[in-house]
């Protein structure tokens, strides 16, 4: 920041206060990670300087011979990592990866089907608040109220019912393994086109960890920054057969320049996560949250599903009569940032809700264990079992922040 603090001093004050908030608390936000020095550079290069519209090899500015090679690259190493035929790289983000998908295969009234939000699904999967609630006619599936999973038989039956144009999968928090095959076999038997959301765990799925729905499904859309460990940014895999739909859906359909230093910055990452040490690294999120999981309960508090089989759980908190609100807030007071999430058969508000989404990347990234998952897990259920005390809470701050000082966020 040797510029930022000369030029604009207020600035670079807010960055160093956000630095020292990721250096000194526990990122628990499941959708969060820490990129690499060498993501962080790539997003800071010259290659913000350019305007790209269009794609490699055919731009409608000069001087692009050298976004060209990135943008490339780029799709290459997106490719190799998912065994894909087709990728793009451009999506600003998950929801205009998703956007693309459906203005490319679907008309304006087709039925959408996907997971309900407050079940574990997302926005951009339909939910009346979001363009795609307003485009489209939406029939959303719920979770199996027992076991708190998804129900194929359930699905398949709603999905003859309502003749979708595309079935929706993935999730942003649903802590269990998905069946993508499945997915794409009801909606063959329903002449629908399958899309796999898979923003949440493409880490896992890149590596083995969970199947990979890249060459099973139709079309995979996710995002670069969660367990991909990469820039704020979405992307899009699918057989070779529907690139050039896709490739107009994104651009000019819907988006303008693309952000070169984004998806430069997106190669630096499928390099890194080509590497076997992402491999260690996804398994590693996994043991982690499992272990979490287990500590938790082991304190008494409730997991929707019983447990996790990915890098997420989710806290149900009404034993505890308090809300994910009451909970998130007296963790962010012990440097322990989470956030509220619904749950399955919410009451409340999306702002207020009943739950806790906790997840494990970014703590891996900076190289936490199991044992620091059973401390962390012991500290949650303490804040959480009494929210009102002001001295624990300050007591496991000071764990916490003694704690986060051994595992630093860019160690040299
Ligand atoms: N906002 C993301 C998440 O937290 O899961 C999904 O878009």
């Amino acid at each position: 920041m040797s510029y930022l603090s000369k030029t604009d001093p207020e600035i670079a004050d807010i960055i160093e206060k956000e630095r020292l908030r990721q250096t000194n608390g526990l990122e628990l936000i499941a959708s969060e990670n820490l990129v690499s020095h060498a993501v962080l550079e790539a997003m800071g290069s010259i290659m913000t300087n350019k305007y790209a519209e269009g794609y490699p090899g055919k731009r409608y500015y000069g001087g692009c011979e050298f976004h060209d090679e990135a943008e490339n690259l780029a799709r290459d190493r997106l490719k190799k990592l998912f065994g894909a035929e087709y990728a793009n790289v451009q999506p600003h983000s998950g929801t205009q990866a998703n956007m693309a998908v459906y203005f490319a295969f679907m008309n304006l009234g087709d039925t959408l089907m996907s997971m309900k939000l407050t079940q574990g699904g997302h926005l951009s999967h339909g939910s009346p608040v979001s363009f795609t609630g307003k485009f489209y006619k939406v029939a959303q599936y719920s979770l199996d109220p027992k076991t708190e999973m998804l129900d194929y038989g359930t699905i398949e039956e709603m999905a003859r019912k309502e003749k979708p144009k595309m079935l929706v999968c993935g999730a942003s928090a649903y802590p269990r393994t998905i069946d993508f095959k499945a997915f794409q076999e009801i909606a063959d038997s329903v002449g629908a086109y399958c899309m796999a959301d898979i923003a949440h765990i493409a880490g896992l799925c890149a590596t083995g960890v969970h199947p990979n729905s890249v060459g099973v499904v139709n079309f995979t859309t996710t995002t670069t920054h969660k367990t991909l460990r990469g820039p704020r940014g979405g992307a899009i895999m699918a057989n070779a057969e529907y690139g050039p739909a896709i490739d107009k859906a994104v651009f000019p359909g819907m988006q303008g320049g693309p952000l070169m230093h984004t998806i430069t910055a997106k190669a630096v990452c499928f390099e890194e996560a080509l590497r076997p040490s992402f491999t260690e690294y996804n398994k590693q999120i996994v043991k982690n949250a499992k272990v979490l999981a287990e500590t938790l309960m082991a304190n008494g508090l409730r997991l929707v599903s019983g447990g996790t089989d990915n890098h997420l759980m989710l806290l149900d908190l009404t034993a505890q009569g308090i809300t994910g609100l009451e909970a998130e807030t007296a963790l962010g007071k012990a440097a322990i940032t989470v956030n509220k999430n619904t749950i399955p058969n919410e009451t409340k508000s999306p702002f207020i809700t009943s739950g806790l989404r906790v997840g494990t990347p970014a703590v891996t990234s900076r190289g936490m264990k199991e044992s620091e998952m059973r401390m962390i897990g012991n500290w949650i259920a303490t804040v959480v079992k009494d929210v009102k005390n002001e001295a624990a809470i300050r007591d496991v701050r000071a764990k916490v922040e003694a704690m986060a000082g051994k595992f630093p966020i860019y160690p040299e």
